[in-house]
């Protein structure tokens, strides 16, 4: 039996037969590289995933500062995603609202008699007490269950108050993760906010960043990269991004895309509407960050700024050169287990190699087939009766907005040697040997740590503890464990300095668990003496 076949073989048939294609190993003859995802979670697995609601309002829609994000709903859901993500934001303008938490708090009268009288009511004291230009409602599941019209409501309150308000239908049943969030959040911002400013079109090295949600500070230590080199940030999406900077994205000549999985909707539909280009980028990782500051420079191919992007490399490679040593040798051969949502446990194999780590096992919990075997695989992915719930936007071109930055020529050129409109997955970044499970769930956290004992376990807060506890060191890979940043240069420092920390810890020798001290079963097996 290999480790997939072990880890597979104490399920139930039922089981079994659905598991089986979530779990795939990189050195079996025949086994196909394909793997089964964004399909349901078996009930009762413990699963490490989360609903629609928190993707749309906790991922993408969550960490605009200047935006009054209400959750419609019983009070559970607001308070559980109150700051938990750790998206930073700046309060410059005075307008950041990322510190509260704002929800109807639905009693049961209002899930029986309906809840938009209640809806309206918090929209009014959310416009007296703070006054934003913009409000964005997300339903939580007993919203869509009641019916509460919430687009009604939601004109209501633009003609009422003058002011952009948004409705958002992602009721957490909706779809069957996170996913589905993302990209009805891509929507809504895709059909009311962006391309709704007057910005002129006149800057020349503009960028969106998509995808970037400045979890510790990520979002900045990107932008800086960025304007050091002469580059204009137009918005960030949405990572301590406004509602007023998004509204003139239009208006950029190149999208940078780090989150493929939450954002490459929005991407794809700013191409057919604006002509706006897009790269698939990675600023987790010294090697990573260099190939993406390279691509973009050769985009925009003026001698200028490719010799600025130098520069800029040479430098920051310079601070970071000392401390890349040290930490290399000491990480050197060290292997990991990189497990988190829809990008990150690629991402951070690239940084895991620059320190010369191994990756041995890794996953998703709910990306789709495209971010594990790449973009090529899109045609081939069967659509099922949970993503055909939610709407596909017809776009077509805009006429005042349309602009093209280079010509057709130049864009086919790129696209054969650089990652121009086309993300590879994280397969084919994987060693022999190697497995990648999809929406793994407990139990085969326990049996990969029993099978492939990796010094490190990069997670979430649902499976930390137990790994800890089994005597792994895990860092969170969603909080960073309250650290960070860990993009660009510098924060690949950070990421090297804080697993050091976690691996060589002395408190490891000092953890005996019970059971080595003290036999927790005692007795004879089948009547031997
Ligand atoms: Fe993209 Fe994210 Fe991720 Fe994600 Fe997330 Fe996150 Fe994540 Mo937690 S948007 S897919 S839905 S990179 S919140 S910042 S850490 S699971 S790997
Ligand atoms: C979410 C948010 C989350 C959860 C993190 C975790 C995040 O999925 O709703 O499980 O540790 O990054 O905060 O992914």
């Amino acid at each position: 039996m290999n480790e997939r076949e072990k880890i597979l073989d104490k399920y139930s048939a039922k089981v079994f037969k659905n598991r089986k294609d979530h779990v795939v190993q990189f050195d079996n003859a025949g086994m196909p590289k394909e793997i089964a995802a964004n399909s349901r979670s078996i009930p009762g697995l413990m699963s490490n995933r989360g609903c629609c609601y928190a993707g749309c309002k906790g991922v993408v829609l969550g960490p605009l500062r200047d935006v009054v994000v209400l959750t419609h709903g019983p009070i559970g859901c607001g308070f559980y995603s109150w700051g938990t993500r750790r998206n930073k934001a700046k309060s410059e303008d005075g307008k950041s609202y990322i510190q509260y938490c704002f929800s109807t708090d639905m009693q049961e009268a209002d899930i029986v008699f309906g809840g938009e009288k209640k809806l309206r009511q918090a929209i009014e004291e959310a416009m007296e007490l703070f006054n934003p230009s913009c409000i964005m409602i997300c339903s939580t599941c007993p919203v869509g269950l009641i019916g509460d019209d919430i687009n009604a409501v939601a004109t209501w309150a633009e003609e009422k108050f003058n002011i952009k308000c948004v409705a958002y239908s992602c009721e957490g049943y909706k779809g069957v993760s996170q996913s589905a969030g993302h990209h009805i959040a891509n929507n809504g911002l895709m059909k009311s906010i962006i391309g709704t400013g007057d910005a002129p079109l006149t800057k020349k090295y503009s960028v969106n960043i998509l995808g970037e949600y400045n979890i510790g500070g990520d979002g900045w230590e990107t932008e800086r990269l960025l304007e050091k080199i002469g580059y204009e940030v137009v918005s960030i999406f949405t990572g301590d991004g406004s509602y007023e900077a998004i509204k003139n994205a239009h208006t950029a000549n190149l999208n940078l895309v780090q989150c493929h999985r939450s954002i490459n909707y929005i991407a794809e539909m700013m191409k057919t509407k604006y002509g706006i280009d897009w790269f698939k980028v990675n600023f987790i990782g010294i090697d990573e960050t260099i190939r993406s500051l390279r691509e973009i420079a050769a985009y925009f191919n003026d001698p200028t700024l490719i010799a600025n992007t130098e520069k800029v490399i040479a430098e920051e490679l310079e601070e970071v050169a000392e401390a890349r040593e040290y930490y290399k040798e000491k990480l050197h051969g060290k292997t990991a287990a990189v497990f988190v949502g829809g990008s990150r446990s690629h991402h951070y194999q690239m940084l895991l190699a620059d320190f010369g780590m191994k990756t041995i096992i890794a996953g998703y919990e709910f990306a789709h087939r495209d971010d594990y075997e790449g973009l090529e695989v899109r045609p081939n992915v069967k659509v099922d009766a949970d993503s055909r719930n939610i709407e596909e936007l017809t776009i077509t071109p805009d006429d005042k907005y349309y602009h093209l930055s280079i010509d057709k020529e130049r864009f086919d050129a790129l696209k054969l040697t650089t990652e121009l409109e086309y993300y590879k997955g994280m397969f084919k970044d994987m060693g022999d040997g190697t497995i990648a499970i999809d929406d793994f769930n407990h139990y085969e956290t326990e049996k990969l740590l029993e099978l492939f004992h990796p010094n490190i376990f990069y997670s979430g807060i649902k499976d930390k503890y137990m790994i800890q506890k089994s005597g792994t060191p895990s860092r969170q890979m969603h909080s960073y464990d309250y650290s960070g940043p860990y993009a660009g240069f510098k924060g690949a420092i950070k990421f090297a300095s804080d697993t050091y920390m976690s691996l060589f810890t002395p408190a490891w020798q000092y953890i005996t668990p019970p059971w080595r001290m003290q036999p927790t079963l005692e007795g004879k097996v089948g009547g031997a003496d």
